[in-house]
């Protein structure tokens, strides 16, 4: 009997410690962008990511603010699929050929 509570009290607390562990992560990422479209496209590639919950796109001072499961992505995934689609971030800068594939009004590099 005592055993069984014991096994009990285990698994318990070891459900309550993964959950735990798999908790949400918000992070502020440097992201180059510069109109809505920039906006746009950075939040629907983020979003798009396993794992992420939210992402919102500060134009004005150039951050995402991004909030995912850290047992299913990563800073270091998102700033390169955000690479992938041509925005440099602090880690990753974007290939020049799909760069220069951005609308005209997105090319944040001067
Ligand atoms: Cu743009």
């Amino acid at each position: 009997m005592k055993t069984k509570v014991l096994i009990l009290m285990a698994a318990v607390l070891l459900v309550g410690m993964s959950a735990f562990a798999a908790g949400k992560k918000t992070e502020k990422i440097n992201v180059a962008g510069k109109c809505g479209m920039c906006e746009t496209r950075i939040e629907k590639t983020a979003s798009a990511i396993d794992g992420v919950t939210k992402a919102d796109y500060d134009l004005k001072a150039n951050k995402l603010s991004v909030t995912f499961d850290d047992k299913k992505t990563s800073v270091d995934a998102i700033e390169k699929a955000l690479a992938g689609v041509g925005h440099d971030t602090d880690k990753y800068k974007a290939d020049d050929a799909v760069y220069n594939k951005l609308p005209g009004c997105c090319h944040y590099r001067k």
